[in-house]
């Protein structure tokens, strides 16, 4: 808020020194009152074009310098690293390249500014020159492109090969379901057609469907360290995109279809906790939301870090809730976790208690 303010307050200054500025053009009449510029406005045009420049670099070593404590911690899944590099080797080669042109760029305009009696010497092309800076981006892209191509094809191979867990993560307007194939691992068929809320079959499982009785639906997402997960996406209502950002992983979920998406979590969320940049993290939250708490305002209990799914399609009014808590724990815990969990033969076709599904889908309108 501070901040705000003193920009408000530098931008009023500017404005009341601007108007000034022309009042006292205006009391001096007498001197030359040319729309044409003169040498004295190029100079001084050229000098604002340092001062600009100075701004803009300026500028960015502040956002360095303030924002990177921003920015996500070390990946916590198997490409998330590869991912990372093809990212800073981008942002590196756009930072040089945008550091230099604009240096360049603002130099030359005040080098070549107008002064009377010059004239533009007449230059239609060069062969050369046109080579040289057409070749360079031409080298330099492709290498961003092929290697992007190659970590995205690596990424993007999905395959039952390391014998993956498999996972569904269904969207809707506005939550997460996860539902795991259970003890044979296949997830059984689905339609969104068969849907049936006074059973509270939420997925529309197909309950002939052989594989479907040991399937597992859950509302918070389980998964053991060191494994390879395969996710299948589903929405129900709209384009929902799922984002794990601290596995660099996003997938939209389309309507109609099922996509995919896989990776290996790499440290369980207990590690993670340990992680600097984590551990920073959560002390500054929980140092405003101690602020919050003396005040008395909501969102003051203190914060632990968890991995999460969010949705990063915005699909409706209360998109920006959609989220899923993930946990990464080792196998035994994993083990033990889903021993407990209902399968959908145990708490549907059984027509045992359905509750804990109900209230979240009587909200929810099915087509
Ligand atoms: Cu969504």
């Amino acid at each position: 808020m501070t901040t705000l303010l003193t920009l408000v307050v530098l931008a009023l200054v500017a404005i009341a020194i601007w108007q000034m500025t022309k009042i006292f053009e205006l009391s001096q009449l007498k001197a030359e009152n040319s729309q044409i510029a003169n040498d004295s406005d190029n100079k001084t045009n050229g000098y604002l074009l340092f001062a600009f420049l100075i701004f803009i670099y300026g500028i960015t070593i502040f956002s360095f310098w303030k924002y990177s404590k921003f920015l996500l911690p070390e990946a916590g899944s198997a490409h998330g690293a590869e991912y990372d590099s093809l990212m800073l080797v981008s942002f590196v080669i756009i930072f040089m390249v945008q550091t230099l042109t604009q240096g360049l760029l603002h130099y030359f305009g005040y080098k070549y500014r107008g002064v009377k009696g010059n004239r533009a010497l007449f230059f239609a092309d060069s062969d050369r020159l046109e080579f040289i800076w057409t070749i360079i981006p031409v080298i330099v892209l492709s290498g961003l492109i092929l290697w992007g191509l190659y970590t995205w094809t690596t990424i993007m191979d999905i395959n039952d090969d390391d014998d993956p867990l498999i996972v569904e993560l269904y969207a809707q307007q506005f939550n997460w379901t996860a539902r795991y194939g259970g003890e044979d691992n296949v997830l059984g068929m689905a339609n969104v057609r068969m849907i049936d809320i006074d059973k509270a079959n939420v997925l529309g499982l197909d309950e002939s469907d052989t594989y479907a009785a040991d399937d597992i639906i859950v509302k918070e997402l389980h998964l053991p360290v060191g494994r390879k997960v395969n996710f299948k996406m589903r929405s129900q209502d709209v384009l929902h995109s799922a984002y794990m950002p601290h596995f660099r992983a996003q997938m939209n979920c389309v309507p109609g279809m099922i996509t995919q998406f896989s990776f290996t979590p790499i440290y369980t969320t207990e590690e993670m906790r340990q992680n600097p940049d984590v551990v920073d993290k959560v002390k500054r939250t929980n140092v405003i939301r101690a602020e919050r708490a003396a005040n008395g305002e909501d969102n003051s209990d203190p914060w632990e870090f968890d991995y999460i799914l969010l949705c990063n399609k915005i699909c409706g009014k209360s998109h920006y809730n959609m989220q899923m808590k993930i946990i990464v724990e080792t196998q035994e815990e994993y083990d033990a976790w889903i021993a407990e969990q209902k399968t959908f033969g145990q708490s549907v076709m059984g027509q045992a208690s359905t509750d804990e599904f109900n209230n979240i889908e009587s909200a929810t309108a099915v087509n």
